[in-house]
């Protein structure tokens, strides 16, 4: 018999490499020194911060799973994972800033660009000196992308692109947008495009006022006849699995993300009930606080070993999109729940941004809707079991 641990009870560390440990220490590090001096003050005032972008890239936060020779890590998922738990630990928009770069945008350029865009685009985006946004999501089109009315007509040997896309992360300063729009080239098809702040007709507006995943910036993306060359298409994936390739990536980063909120709210709510006493004890020695706590370690534990498994099979390429999305929809439902019980947990001081707990919870409704809905994931698992698509 081991001693058991709390803070690790399946002994995830046992089952990283070397390798792996470094990175996640390197992540940590950074996102404790770097990310958490800033995240109140960045999230109080809705704070724009592309500023960040240059740092993850000196710490080699972005682009983990693209080769080396294009400026990324050449690391594997399960690394990839590790980072985004030790910075949503901080902050769900810190995660989201960095995930959209590696997962939404170098992923597509990667997989899907021509040689001559992953050499124009990837070393800038790796080292965070270009910033990137993806639009896919419409104000028409959200859960149901293939609806999506953004338009690339035939102009010369090239396209003019009209429409607009909503809720893009990064876009209001992004310096490369990959774009997905029915094209009249190919047969009104899907494709992705790559387009370039500064061009004439495209814009991409701030939206204000949210109260979740506020030290994350999202906007629009506005585009009235945007010009492009023919080489801004992405030559080498057709259809709505174009996308979907990259949200896989997204989404099985984020079931690791949501899991390292939910282990911020954890250690919170233990400290807080240790610390904190009523009717003459600490809160931590009452039942129901007990109750509470083993329930929250339970999921955590629970959900990182998922998500470990699925990271290994994407490493095999032995993965299925499904298994993606038991992990974030069971990952970030569970988080969800754990803040909002860490955030009761703390009583009248868990409303406060200073015990940090209430803003993991609301950032944490913004990730169960994000990357596909907590029901649309439903509906993608409902379609395997019964093959029947209920959405
Ligand atoms: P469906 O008929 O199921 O599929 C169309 C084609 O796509 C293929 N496919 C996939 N390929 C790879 N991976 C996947 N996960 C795939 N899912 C489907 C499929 O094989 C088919 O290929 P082909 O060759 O036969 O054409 O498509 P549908 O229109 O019925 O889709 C239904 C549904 C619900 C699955 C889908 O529309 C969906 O997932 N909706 C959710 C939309 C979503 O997740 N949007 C995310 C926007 S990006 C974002 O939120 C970024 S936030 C980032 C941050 O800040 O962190
Ligand atoms: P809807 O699709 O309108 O859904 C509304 C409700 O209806 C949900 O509860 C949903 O589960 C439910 N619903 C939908 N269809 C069905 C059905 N068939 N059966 C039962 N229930 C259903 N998108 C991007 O492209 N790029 C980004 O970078 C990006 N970043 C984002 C950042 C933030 C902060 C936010 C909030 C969103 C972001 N999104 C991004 C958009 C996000 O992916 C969408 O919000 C999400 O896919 C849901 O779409 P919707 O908001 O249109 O909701």
């Amino acid at each position: 018999m081991v001693p058991f641990s709390w803070e690790d009870p399946f002994n995830l560390e046992s089952q990283l490499t070397e390798d792996e440990r470094m990175i996640r220490d390197a992540a940590h590090g950074f996102a404790q020194s770097e990310l958490q001096p800033r995240v109140q003050e960045a999230f109080r005032g809705e704070v724009d911060a592309p500023e960040l972008f240059p740092l993850f890239g000196q710490a080699g936060l972005l682009g983990a799973t693209v080769p080396e020779e294009y400026g990324g890590a050449g690391a594997g998922y399960v690394s990839y994972g590790l980072i985004a738990r030790e910075i949503e630990r901080v902050d769900s928009g810190y995660r989201s800033m960095a995930s959209v770069q590696s997962s939404l945008v170098m992923y597509p350029i990667y997989a899907y660009g021509s040689e001559e865009q992953r050499r124009k685009y990837l070393p800038g985006l790796a080292s965070g000196e270009l910033i990137g946004c993806f639009g896919l999501t419409e104000p028409d089109a959200g859960s149901d992308p293939g609806s999506m009315k953004t338009y690339a007509k035939k102009d010369g040997d090239g396209y003019s692109l009209s429409g607009s896309k909503t809720w893009i992360s990064n876009s209001p300063f992004a310096d490369v947008f990959v774009v997905w729009a029915k094209s009249e080239a190919h047969g009104d098809g899907i494709r992705g495009f790559v387009l370039e702040k500064g061009m004439e007709g495209l814009s991409a507006p701030k939206i204000e006022g949210k109260v979740s995943l506020r030290a994350s910036t999202t906007g629009m993306i506005m585009m009235d006849d945007v010009k492009l060359p023919a080489d801004a298409l992405l030559p080498e994936v057709q259809g709505l699995k174009g996308p979907f390739g990259c949200l896989n990536r997204a989404r099985y980063g984020i079931s690791w993300g949501s899991m390292g909120a939910a282990e911020f709210c954890l250690h919170a709510a233990r400290q807080y009930g240790l610390d904190r006493k009523q009717f003459g004890r600490p809160l931590a020695n009452t039942q129901l606080f007990q109750k509470k706590l083993a329930d929250m370690m339970t999921d955590i534990a629970l959900g990182l070993q998922g998500s470990l498994q699925v990271g290994r099979l994407m490493d095999k390429g032995e993965f299925a999109p499904e298994m993606i999305s038991i992990v974030k929809r069971n990952n970030v439902g569970k988080a969800l729940d754990i803040a909002r019980h860490a955030r009761d947990m703390h009583g009248g001081n868990g409303i406060s941004d200073e015990y940090q707990v209430i803003r993991h919870m609301v950032n944490l409704e913004t990730v169960n809707t994000y990357e596909g809905t907590h029901d649309v994931h439903a509906l993608i698992l409902g379609r395997a079991i019964t093959g029947l698509a209920a959405f």
